[in-house]
Parts: structure tokens; sequence; C-alpha cells
């Protein structure tokens, strides 16, 4: 059985798609990010970066965050969702490595300084809309 700490946004998203793809039996348990509960020792034991979603694996004992971490030790598990063959499976990892390090965060970004941040900054919105274009168009092509 799969414990699974998550509440429901972009990256949680994606550890529960996993799961629900992969059948795989799991426990979900909602961390309350407005109340600050990724905050609390007992989720930083897990995770001492304080963010979701995290996992502990209770038949191996492994517990994971960083949700591309999760994705594939969840295809690992069940040998579903990456390529067995060296360059299929590589092709899987440099695109997920991709979407975790180049699309993820600074979409995250974008969502702050455009939508979310008190002081609207120019530049700051600019950078981000350049960098998060530039990066859907890697995808679109
Ligand atoms: N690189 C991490 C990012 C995780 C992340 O930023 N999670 C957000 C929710 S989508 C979070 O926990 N935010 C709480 C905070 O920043 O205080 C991953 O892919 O798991």
């Amino acid at each position: 059985m799969i414990d699974l700490y998550t509440e429901s946004s972009p990256n949680g998203f994606k550890a529960t798609i996993a799961l629900e793809e992969l059948a795989l039996p799991y426990r979900l348990h909602h961390v309350n990010i407005d109340k600050g509960e990724h905050r609390r020792p007992e989720f930083l034991s897990l995770n001492p970066h304080g963010r979701i979603p995290a996992i502990v694996d209770r038949e191996t004992g492994i517990i994971l965050f960083e949700s591309a971490a999760i994705l594939l030790y969840l295809a690992e598990k069940t040998g579903r969702l990456l390529p067995k063959e060296q360059r299929a499976r590589w092709e899987a990892i440099k695109w997920l490595q991709f979407h975790a390090s180049s699309m993820g965060p600074i979409l995250g970004q974008r969502v702050h300084f455009e939508i979310f941040a008190d002081e609207k900054i120019p530049a700051a919105i600019d950078r981000y809309r350049r960098l998060t274009d530039d990066a859907f168009a890697v995808l679109d092509g």
C-alpha cells in the first residue's frame, strides 16, 4: 500500500493520475497548504523541502518527494508507463526531465508574478511570459 500526501494542485495531480492510471492501491492524505500543513514537522519528516506531493511505499519502506521521482518510481514498480527499450526509455526520461526542470518551475513563476503577486512587476511578468512561451513552442514543435 502506498500513502500519498498531496493537495489539489498541479504537482499533486501528477502523482494521483499515475497511481490511478496504474491502478495501484493507495491512501490519500490531504495536506492543506492554505493551513500550512506542508510546513508541519510530520510532513517535513517526509519532505524537508515542505512541498507536495510525497509518497511512502509501505511495501518497500521507500519515501519519496519530487513529482518526477515519484513518477519514475511508480513506473519502475509496475513495469509500465516507461519503455524498456533503451532509446525509447531515455527519450521518455529526457522529456520528463524537461518538464520537471524547464516547464514546471517557470510556469509556477509566471503564475506567481502574473496572478498572485501583490506587486505587479513588469520585468518579471515579461521574463516569465517569454520563458514559458519558449518552452511551449518547444512542446508544439
Ligand atoms: N519540484 C517539486 C515542486 C513541488 C511543489 O512546488 N509543490 C507545490 C504545490 S503544486 C507546493 O507544495 N507548494 C507549497 C509551497 O510552495 O509552500 C515537484 O515536482 O514535486
